[in-house]
């Protein structure tokens, strides 16, 4: 029999995790208002509680980067919308407590691989506001030298490795970046995001495999925001619980409340634990929902303005900022001051994109892999 051949603690903390909420499943739609407004009402409680036990200065941070993405991405639809950014643009509105909360629990030598919904990820990790907008704008200021646009951000100096277009093309490349960060000896880990639509790929399940059978650091974030493009994930998916495919590979597993940022980063953290001191690899399913279409291209008919406007009421910018006045870490001027200050930098950011010049047509011939 194998070790783990009984419910681990993760496990059955995700089958408790399933009873207790209805807010983010399906059988939302079949639960009473009060159901609903009494689980929202207590897990806002929970939020306020970790809340507490976090240093001030790491909140005050948290916040920013929670609203520079909302701006960021809002200021993309506009510029979007202008002609100033071409090719596709998948913003991360509603999904920022996701990539906030897990890259606050790495360090900067960790490593992050995500999909093409990434400007909300690249930012947390560090890559410059500048950067980004410009390689949205195709400049060669842009982190990929205006190359990659949208899709393919990239910035070595953070290891924030891409930006990946193919749905579930980075699964197997995180898990070989960890198994590199092993094999040298570090005890870096490598943070792999993804939506639930991908977990359907055949490259999921290989790289689950092998990761829990050598052993390997990487922690498998799948966002589950319930849509691949216009299908509901129940449309595509036999199983619905995401979370249970990873038992199949003995990979402990657990789901998160995506809009809850410090639920999140509590995860991670102990995702991280686990990948540094006993080198095994983690999933988590975070539930989240997008707020805005699949791309900029969208117009999203498959979906009812009261189901978006239902996951609205838990906005996880709206209730982190609300977390925090509550227990007095800020007040009304402290997030006016912080939405300034955001102004300012995506505003710069738009500036250099804008003063950026063009990439040189030389550069066609860098950066393309040829064998000597
Ligand atoms: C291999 C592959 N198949 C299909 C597509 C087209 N495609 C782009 S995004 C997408 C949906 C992915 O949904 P999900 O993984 O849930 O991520 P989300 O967009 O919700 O963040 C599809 C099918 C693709 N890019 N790559
Ligand atoms: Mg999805």
């Amino acid at each position: 029999m194998s070790k783990q051949a009984k419910p681990s603690p993760s496990r059955a903390q995700a089958e408790d995790a399933n009873a207790a909420g209805v807010l983010d499943r399906e059988v939302a739609e079949e639960a009473s208002q009060s159901q609903l407004e009494q689980e929202h009402e207590a897990r806002k409680e929970e939020q306020k509680n970790r809340v507490e036990e976090v240093d001030r200065d790491l909140l005050l941070n948290l916040l920013y980067q929670m609203i520079l993405i909302r701006r960021f991405e809002e200021k993309c639809a506009e510029s979007y919308s202008l002609g100033k950014i071409g090719g596709f643009c998948h913003l991360y509105i509603g999904q920022e407590a996701v990539a906030v909360g897990a890259i606050s629990a790495i360090e900067k030598d960790d490593y992050v691989l995500t999909s093409y919904r990434e400007h909300g990820q690249a930012l947390a990790k560090g890559v410059s506001a500048d950067e980004i907008m410009a390689e949205l704008y195709g400049k060669a200021g842009g982190c990929s030298s205006g190359k990659g646009g949208s899709m393919h951000l990239f910035d070595r100096d953070v290891n924030f490795l891409g930006g990946h277009a193919i749905v579930g093309g980075q699964i197997p490349l995180a898990t070989g970046v960890a198994f590199a960060a092993k094999y040298r000896g570090t005890d870096r880990v490598a943070l792999c995001f993804f939506g639930e639509a991908a977990v359907n790929q055949g490259a999921f399940h290989e790289s689950l495999n092998l990761a829990q059978l050598w052993k390997i650091p990487c922690i498998y974030i799948c966002e589950n925001n319930q849509y691949g493009m216009g299908t509901a994930l129940k449309r595509a998916m036999s199983l619905q619980d995401v979370w249970q495919k990873a038992c199949s590979y003995e990979v402990m597993s657990e789901v998160v409340d995506g809009m809850d940022l410090l639920a999140v980063r509590e995860a991670v953290l102990r995702a991280v634990e686990r990948g540094r001191k006993e080198s095994l690899p983690t999933f988590l399913e975070i539930r989240t929902y997008r707020f805005m279409g699949h791309s900029m291209s969208d117009p999203g008919n498959y979906r009812t303005r009261a189901e978006i406007e239902k996951y609205q009421e838990r906005d996880p910018v709206k209730l982190f900022t609300a977390s925090l006045k509550e227990q007095g870490i800020i007040d009304d001027a402290g997030v006016q001051e912080i939405e300034s200050r955001v102004r300012e930098e995506v505003e710069r950011s738009v500036r250099f994109a804008e003063e950026s010049p063009e990439p040189d047509p030389k550069e066609l011939y860098t950066h393309v892999y040829k064998e000597q």
